[in-house]
């Protein structure tokens, strides 16, 4: 092997290993939670929205042809400071789940359950736009959180 050939997969193989470590410590070090797919660990018929504790609650989403039903139809009312845990799905084709002005950013895919944890340290109303492209009316689907 010639020796630019040795320095190039050198240079290489350090950018890998550098860019694992940054993705592990934004995970670890930075708490920044990645949204993660559980398919078929959860089953989700039709939308919920629980309590489940002080400040603590649970939001399971199904998205589908064009609106999202979390259990109280498509907008949740929560206090500050709440943690709320996301378990996102869908009834029909992919659609997206993006809450706005947080990281949450999930899919909804039929027969998987996408899970994210938000907490909400501003009162004030959060957007939840479908940002896939999931037919004629993808742009009227949008769901919210209100703060209080
Ligand atoms: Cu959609």
């Amino acid at each position: 092997m010639d020796r630019f050939e040795k320095r190039a997969m050198a240079l290489a193989l350090s950018l890998v290993l550098m860019f694992f470590g940054l993705v592990v410590y934004a995970a670890k070090g930075l708490q920044a939670d990645l949204p993660t797919c559980l398919p078929y660990k959860r089953e989700i018929q039709r939308g919920n929205f629980t309590e489940v504790g002080p400040k603590r609650y649970q939001v399971d989403a199904v998205a589908f042809m064009w609106s999202f039903d979390m259990g109280q139809g498509n907008t949740v009312t929560v206090p500050r400071g709440a943690v709320v845990d996301f378990y996102v799905t869908s009834r029909d084709v992919m659609h997206g789940y993006h809450i706005d002005k947080t990281l949450a950013n999930l899919m909804a895919i039929p027969g998987a359950v996408t899970y994210a944890r938000v907490k909400f340290d501003k009162a004030g109303e959060y957007q939840i736009l479908c940002h896939e492209y999931c037919g004629l009316g993808h742009q009227n689907m949008v769901g919210r959180i209100i703060v209080e």
